[in-house]
């Protein structure tokens, strides 16, 4: 008996090696895809700044549509050094650029065109943005990248092969003469007309082959091995779009695409669960409504409340948060973003300023399939955060987890409070954080619940945040008014006063819920009898389908009774849209 014991006990034994060297084996082996060393150094400079400046700033424009006048750029106070300086305050960790929006002025001399800052009274022509900025993220200590629109609504031969090779060689005099670039953007925005040399008119491209991105990758690879590509066009880059402007990504968020095929809007929100490919989210947002300044908006900055929402569903989603600070006509960053960059960066500094969890986890318990972590508080410790880091080299694994508080004696289960649908509590990554109102408890229960392969977790934390009030004055959302609107076809709307008015701005909303009924193009008119109608104002609202935000048109002032606005275009559908709509 004794003897048959033995053997038992010595079988066990090694059964239970075995099934502990098998986990760890597990655990060590790479699950499926894996970041490049690029991707992972990129994903730990998780804040980095976007530079919106360009001829669009003096002409109080999203889109400049490429015969802007070079003379209107002459900034007094133009200081990269104010922008880095502030960046870094901000906590960005790197500088985005744009070199070449999609007007196709050139914010560095290059050979290639005539259209840049040569041609600019800016320092008599000598002047180099670019290199400016590049020279003063260094000294802060800054990465440096560019972005470079490959839609340019100046150039003639945009549409046609000659252009792809002017975009290559820009794109060559950016990495070779301004240092390490860290990044290279090419934005996929392509409306269609332009100027193009003068021919005004639309081009129609196909996205899928027309830049020869192969050819460019190779070159970028070359020049600068250590850049990251993000593209949002057909040939996978080393990043990826999460599908909106307004700074959040799937709570669900995935770091893997399928290497082949279109990239629709779940899978840039969400990931791919079994994508054969790394190629992780860039959650990128302004700091104000647009991505170019305008005065419009000085007062419309993000609240520090709607900023920590942003970093939330950004950072603390496993994505990289790129917040864009635009320049203002004297050739600096406003105070009202400054400042308000800065106390973002100390919030988040207060935020996790102490990690609660009182020793590190209790050893983890395996249990079919599950893998459980029992973290004991700090004593007495109120907390509202949590957060937990998943070794990203060894690949991600976790697709489901829980969270339960101890709070006198029983297990109180935690929710994610910015997840309308559900808990929230799925996939972790580089990181997740975990907003839920303020507990007091002396343990908190991690159960990993389910997962791809063996979970290797590398950092869990708790804290508390403080009380942020809802949304501060000024933050950006615009109340509505209360306007007689009425409807004459689908394409039409009517605002009557039924009282002369003064006015010289009307902004439009655009619909929040989807592309249906956006108006890209539009003409507005004026009457004060309902008979003659003066055109106040006719074009197009510019990027906006990707951000959605207020649309302000301004005009001479103008006295009426009655406004006509119409959709010359929608983005889709067959009837114009409206969220709200603000005239003064
Ligand atoms: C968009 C562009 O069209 C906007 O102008 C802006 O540059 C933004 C970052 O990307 O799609």
């Amino acid at each position: 008996m004794i003897v048959i014991k033995t053997k038992i006990s010595a079988i066990m034994l090694m059964i239970m090696l075995t099934l502990q060297m098998h986990g760890q084996a597990n655990s060590q082996s790479p699950c499926g895809p894996v970041p490049s060393e690029n991707q992972l150094r990129w994903q730990d400079m998780e804040m980095y700044a976007f530079i919106h400046y360009s001829l669009n700033t003096y002409t109080d424009q999203e889109w400049g549509f490429g015969n802007e006048d070079p003379k209107l750029f002459n900034p007094s106070q133009l200081d990269c050094r104010q922008w880095a300086r502030v960046c870094k305050q901000a906590g960005m960790r790197g500088i985005i650029f744009t070199a070449k929006h999609h007007c196709g002025f050139c914010m560095w001399p290059s050979k290639y065109t005539e259209y840049s800052v040569k041609n600019s009274p800016w320092k008599d022509g000598k002047g180099d943005v670019v290199r400016e900025l590049a020279d003063a993220c260094r000294e802060e200590g800054l990465e440096f990248a560019v972005y470079l629109s490959p839609w340019d609504r100046n150039h003639p031969e945009y549409g046609r092969h000659a252009y792809v090779e002017y975009f290559r060689n820009q794109l060559r005099e950016l990495l070779t003469n301004y240092g390490d670039i860290f990044e290279v953007w090419f934005d996929g925005a392509n409306g269609g007309d332009g100027w193009y040399g003068g021919a005004n008119e639309t081009r129609k491209i196909d996205r899928t082959t027309y830049y020869e991105w192969p050819e460019t990758y190779k070159m970028i690879r070359q020049l600068q091995p250590k850049c990251l590509i993000w593209n949002d066009g057909s040939d996978r880059g080393d990043l990826r779009w999460v599908g909106t402007e307004a700074g959040n990504v799937g709570e669900t968020n995935w770091s893997l695409l399928y290497r082949d095929g279109d990239v629709p809007y779940q899978m840039l929100h969400y990931g791919v669960e079994d994508g054969n490919v790394w190629c992780p989210g860039e959650t990128n947002t302004s700091i104000r409504p647009g991505w170019f300044y305008h005065d419009a908006e000085n007062e419309h900055v993000k609240s520090l409340s709607k900023l920590m929402d942003t970093y939330y569903k950004s950072v603390g989603r496993n994505s990289t948060l790129l917040l864009n600070f635009p320049i203002a006509p004297n050739g600096r960053i406003h105070p009202n973003d400054s400042l308000r960059g800065i106390a973002f960066k100390q919030m988040i500094d207060e935020v996790f300023k102490e990690n609660l969890v009182a020793s590190p986890p209790a050893p983890l318990q395996r249990e079919r399939g599950v893998v459980t972590y029992v973290i004991d508080i700090k004593k007495g410790a109120a907390f509202n955060r949590f957060l937990a880091e998943e070794d990203i080299a060894q690949g991600q694994r976790v697709r489901k987890f829980s969270l339960e508080a101890l709070v006198d004696g029983k297990w109180q289960p935690l929710k994610d409070e910015l997840v309308e649908n559900g808990d929230g509590l799925t996939t972790i990554g580089h990181r997740r954080i975990i907003c839920f109102p303020t507990v007091k408890a002396t343990k908190l229960r991690f159960t990993i619940n389910s997962y791809k392969q063996e979970p290797i977790i590398k950092k869990i934390g708790v804290y508390l945040a403080p009380e942020l009030t809802a949304e501060i004055p000024n933050s950006g959302e615009k109340k509505s008014s209360a306007l007689h609107i009425f409807f004459g076809s689908s394409m039409q709307m009517f605002i009557d006063w039924d009282a002369e008015q003064t006015i010289s701005t009307f902004s439009y909303l655009p619909p929040q819920d989807g592309k249906d009924g956006i108006i890209t193009h539009y003409t507005l008119w004026g009457s004060t009898d309902w008979n003659k109608w003066e055109k106040l104002a006719t074009g197009e609202f510019s990027n906006i389908v990707n951000n959605p935000i207020w649309q302000t048109i301004k005009f001479p002032e103008a006295k009426v009774r009655v406004l006509r606005f119409e959709a010359d275009r929608l983005a889709e559908g067959k009837r114009m849209g409206y969220s709200d709509l603000e005239i003064h």
